[in-house]
């Protein structure tokens, strides 16, 4: 049961392609299951946010539902927390607006998320949606009022911005919001491609083969670990400068296992990285193996995941309304009805 006077977290994944990838699990899903018993919690698909890169309509509805049951499959229980779909709640992009209109040009402009994207896509193909998409962002954090929000490191300017801006409307109108903090794990704040370990494992990297996808096949798990890139010398030990790839490999082993890098260096100590390697894909698959079969579980009963969906919304809509009335009135906008 929800309980009113937990603090209240929310967070949101991008239904972008059909598989979360271990960087989603470890530096933000699992967290979002931990914190469904300590807080009241808001957990959705941001469906919008993904528009904001051209989807075949199709794809989108299959990515979403799968991303649904993969964040089930993950152990978020909507008996402990809401789940919905961002777009099953219109009072996001009803603030959205407003939050366009308060924030700068120039500070939407200094945000890495939409300088990179638009980079890779050039500015024909880069949508407006694109660039407005932190507001969006920001709205759907403070139309929940949270207190917190786990996210991964490539989030926390974001979360900077909200906090800004709920402080600037609130000192402005009076206040409507509250300021949250953002909540990043040190330890999984960041995992990165296999093949460049200088770049975070992303849903969007330039190749499949740096990227665990906990839908994949275990062959094809094991054989992506064991071409993962790895540095000169053989010594298996963390160090982020020298050894990027293997300090990549042992944040995954340790965060899957909950076993301590120091323990995991004393345990490899003059054995080889393919050691370290075959050991990795076993831990990766046997966690992965029941993972994709409750999503798949999931997948197969269609009817009862929009059902669970639809409820998650409904529970969602009522928080979401009260707030943006609230906001509506200080922005001096005449109520609709008596
Ligand atoms: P895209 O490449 O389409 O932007 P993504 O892989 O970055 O997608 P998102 O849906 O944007 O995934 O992110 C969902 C959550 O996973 C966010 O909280 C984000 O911070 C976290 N996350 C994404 N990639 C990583 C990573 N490599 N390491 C740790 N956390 C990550
Ligand atoms: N921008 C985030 C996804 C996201 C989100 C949110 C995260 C959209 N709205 C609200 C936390 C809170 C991303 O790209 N990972």
């Amino acid at each position: 049961m929800v309980n009113d006077r937990r603090p209240r977290v929310l967070s949101g994944i991008q239904p972008t392609s059909g598989s979360f990838h271990l960087g989603n699990y470890l530096g933000a899903v699992r967290q979002w299951s931990a914190m469904q018993e300590t807080h009241d919690a808001f957990y959705m698909v941001v469906d919008l946010h993904a528009i904001t890169i051209q989807q075949e309509p199709e794809q989108l509805r299959a990515n979403t539902r799968q991303a649904a049951a993969q964040l089930l499959a993950a152990g978020l229980d909507p008996e402990r927390c809401t789940i919905f779909l961002q777009s099953h709640v219109p009072e996001h992009t009803q603030l959205s607006w407003i939050m366009e209109c308060i924030a700068g040009f120039g500070e939407a402009s200094r945000m890495t998320q939409f300088k990179d994207k638009s980079a890779k896509q050039g500015s024909d193909r880069t949508s407006v949606g694109l660039f407005t998409y932190p507001l969006l962002m920001v709205s759907d954090i403070l139309i929940y009022q949270a207190d917190q929000v786990p996210v991964g490191e490539d989030q926390r300017q974001h979360i900077e911005l909200t906090r800004n801006l709920a402080e600037r409307f609130n000192s402005r109108y009076g206040k409507a919001f509250t300021v949250p903090e953002p909540y990043i794990l040190k330890e999984t704040a960041k995992i990165y491609d296999l093949q460049d370990p200088s770049v975070k494992m992303s849903k969007s990297a330039s190749t499949p083969k740096g990227i665990i996808n906990l839908l994949d096949e275990p062959k094809v798990s094991a054989k992506k670990i064991k071409s993962a890139v790895t540095d000169t010398g053989s010594e298996i030990r963390f160090d982020e400068q020298e050894k990027p790839g293997i300090s990549n490999l042992l944040t995954i082993y340790s965060t899957l296992t909950d076993t301590s890098i120091a323990e995991l260096e004393t345990r490899y100590e003059g054995k080889g990285y393919g050691a370290l390697k075959t050991d990795l894909s076993e831990i990766v698959a046997d966690w992965a193996g029941p993972f994709r079969e409750r999503t798949q579980e999931y997948l197969d009963d269609p009817e009862t995941l929009d059902s669970l969906l639809a409820k998650g919304a409904e529970k969602a809509r009522s928080v979401a309304a009260e707030t943006l009335a609230q906001a509506y009135d200080k922005v001096g906008f005449l109520p609709a009805k008596h």
